[in-house]
């Protein structure tokens, strides 16, 4: 007898020998009938039991969400709403769910984020909290087909490391035998030199710590980085091949449309390429004309982003950031260095990506070390790859949770997150 899902089970002759893994979501019982509502990772089908002619198990009173097996014939004439109806032979019991359960499968989600986290194995169980993560993969396979076919290589990167990559406080210090470490903002410092390695072109999905104290529907404090760099590039190849990477991602996601559609009642729109690009200064320009003042040498605020965001349908480009605003490894426009060759991708008031064209030249890069106040020598390691012949390049770096949550329109980043760290929370 031959293993089915579900979804396999509607192309089948009737009576087909089958058998299926999966849970107990429901039992109803009748005079003469049991049946129970059976779910595996596909979805749901009925199992109807004659009480006469049955000589297996107790099925009556098997608890909610225990793990079963079930052997029996497929009936294409069935007419339960619940899916497609099998006439079990044998039901084994692999593993018995204890009751009462700290979270209801069968319902809609309704109970509190908090409840949910604390329960996430059952809280994924539910098919609507299941299918986020399907999706996040798809995501992540249509971005990683896009960079391999475009000639990217995967790497590792360590995410111990001895200095700060992003800058600032948002450090987790862990102890390193007898030294302190860190757990890496960003991949950027390696990925860099990996260009100057000869590879051309890196990417790399991994871990991305911040220290960041505010809890917010936006914010991690570790989240999955997407991370590319390119040699012998610019800002604006980075950006191309950003939005082909994205529009591959969500391609991919489209494939199973109906399904999410059905689970989440979200319609998946592959966006068109090329994104619309609009610069810092006429960001500021527009806030103005809406009345809005922006205050100089301040990233946008949230509702400032909001009013920008309104101008769009979908994901944009805010481009040539201001110097002061942009860490110290992002090229100056050579036409004013109080701007920069970089770029955030938008969609709406979210921030996806960050990216930008990177200084190459090893004297300008000490020469920005200082002006933001770092101690080049803290950063040998990484200044010596510039010495010997690094090329011009540029890169990436893209939240895969915060591009889940936009793809959804999910609510709370860690609705996209299978096991989120934030602020109170470093368990499960
Ligand atoms: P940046 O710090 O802007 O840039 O981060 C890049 C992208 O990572 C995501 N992100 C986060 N997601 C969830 N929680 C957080 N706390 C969080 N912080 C960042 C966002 C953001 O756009 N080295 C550069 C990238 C580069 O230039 O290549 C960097 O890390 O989606």
């Amino acid at each position: 007898m031959r293993l089915f899902s579900v979804k396999e089970l509607s192309d089948l002759k009737e009576d087909t020998e089958v058998l299926l893994h999966g849970w107990v979501q429901e039992t109803r019982t009748t005079k003469n009938l049991i049946f129970v509502v059976f779910r595996d990772h596909t979805g749901l089908a009925q199992l109807t039991i004659r009480r006469d002619s049955w000589n297996g198990i107790e099925v009556d009173n098997i608890p909610r969400e225990s793990a079963i097996s079930v052997s029996g014939t497929f009936m294409v004439h069935g007419k339960s709403k619940t899916g497609p109806e099998i006439s079990p032979s044998k039901i084994t019991i692999l593993n018995i769910a204890g009751s009462p359960l700290p979270l209801a499968v069968s319902d809609p989600v309704n109970s509190d984020i908090e409840t949910r986290l604390n329960n996430r194995f059952l809280d994924l169980r539910k098919r609507e909290v299941g299918i986020i993560f399907r999706v996040e993969s798809d995501l992540l396979w249509g971005i990683r087909k896009h960079m391999s076919q475009n000639g990217f290589t995967e790497v590792h990167t360590p995410k111990i490391v001895g200095t700060s990559t992003e800058g600032g406080s948002d450090l987790f210090a862990v102890r390193y035998f007898e030294k302190e470490a860190f757990l890496n903002q960003s991949p950027q410092l390696y990925k860099e030199i990996l260009v100057s390695s000869g590879v051309n072109r890196v990417f790399e999905v991994g871990p991305a710590f911040r220290a960041e104290k505010h809890n917010t529907v936006r914010h991690l404090n570790e989240f999955t980085s997407i991370d590319i760099e390119m040699a012998f590039s610019d800002h604006n190849d980075a950006m191309v091949m950003l939005e082909n990477a994205v529009r591959s991602g969500i391609l991919e996601v489209s494939a199973g449309e109906r399904e999410v559609k059905e689970a989440l009642g979200v319609e998946v729109k592959v966006p068109e390429v090329p994104f619309p690009r609009i610069t810092f200064e006429e960001c500021v320009d527009y806030l103005s004309s809406k009345g809005m003042a922006h205050r100089d040498g301040e990233d946008f605020s949230p509702d400032e982003l909001r009013i920008i965001g309104e101008r769009f349908t979908g994901f944009y480009f805010i481009t040539r950031w201001p110097a002061s605003l942009r860490p110290f490894y992002t090229m100056p426009d050579p036409d004013d260095s109080n701007y920069t060759n970089s770029f955030d991708l938008q969609f709406r008031e979210n921030e996806i990506t960050s990216g930008a064209q990177r200084v190459h030249d090893p004297e300008m890069l000490r020469n920005r070390f200082l002006a933001k106040g770092l101690n080049p020598d803290d950063f040998s390691f990484y200044l010596e790859a510039f010495r010997y012949g690094m090329p011009p390049h540029a890169g990436w770096g893209l939240g895969l949770e915060r591009l889940t949550m936009i793809v959804l329109g999910l609510k709370n980043i860690r609705e996209a997150t299978v096991f989120p760290r934030d602020r109170n929370r470093i368990s499960p």
